[in-house]
């Protein structure tokens, strides 16, 4: 029986996106409840580890962390999202997007706590921000794009860890490379995939099928 299921998160993409789309992929019918940050305060501690999202199934205990959701989803409900034969191949294209949102994470977020409060909103603090962007644009997504692209054309172009059917490391890959082309980050062009036309083919074939087509407004993809 499919279970009643309700997944909490904030109303942006983030790092609930890849649930959301192995939900769409699989056809499961689930509620997407999308809190506002205005809301969240008073909601924070009645969350497991004070952070969502969380998915409370058939009125459940609330379940945390996006990543056990997301192979949870995928093994409960889909055949092809998750499949045993190619887990190591999944994971590892997984790994190579963790550690590029690694690479990204500090020219995103500066760490405040080795500044004066409230420096990264002086010219000074703004400045810093430009550099590790620029810097992060021109060096370490570069490599990136190249290793993307390098598991993309080993699955004959296809996906990132089949030649078949597109897996989890697709649900979690797309959000993470869409995000680069939003033009919502400073100084990060939105054109900063294009050296790859397989990644930018690839990106266009996952938002065009079935249960992804429309989803998106925003973006260049
Ligand atoms: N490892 C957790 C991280 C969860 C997390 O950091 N969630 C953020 C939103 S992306 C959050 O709840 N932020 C609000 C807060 O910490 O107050 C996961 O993957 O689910």
């Amino acid at each position: 029986m499919v279970a009643s299921i309700k997944l909490t998160y904030f109303d942006i993409e983030g790092i609930a996106e890849s649930i959301r789309l192995a939900l769409a992929l699989s056809g499961t019918d689930y509620v997407d409840e999308r809190i506002s940050f205005a809301e969240w305060p008073a909601i924070k501690d009645k969350m497991p580890y004070r952070k969502i999202p969380v998915m409370t199934i058939n009125d459940g205990p609330k379940c945390p962390q996006s990543k056990a959701l997301l192979r949870w989803v995928a093994t409960e409900y889909s055949e092809t999202l998750y499949p045993r034969e190619k887990l190591l191949d999944i994971e590892t294209a997984i790994g190579v997007m963790d550690d590029l949102n690694i690479s990204w994470w500090p020219a995103f977020q500066p760490h405040e706590d080795s500044h004066p409060e409230g420096f990264l909103k002086t010219t000074e603090g703004k400045n810093l921000i430009k550099k590790l962007r620029e810097k992060f644009t021109s060096q370490d997504l570069p490599m990136y794009v190249k290793y993307i692209t390098d598991l993309l054309k080993k699955n004959g172009g296809k996906w990132l860890a089949s030649n078949d059917e597109p897996t989890i490391a697709d649900c979690y890959a797309v959000p993470m490379l869409r995000n680069f082309t939003r033009g919502h980050l400073d100084y990060v062009p939105t054109s900063c995939l294009d050296s790859s036309p397989e990644i930018v083919d690839y990106i266009q074939r996952f938002c065009a099928l079935e249960q992804v087509k429309g989803r998106y407004n925003n973006g260049i993809y």
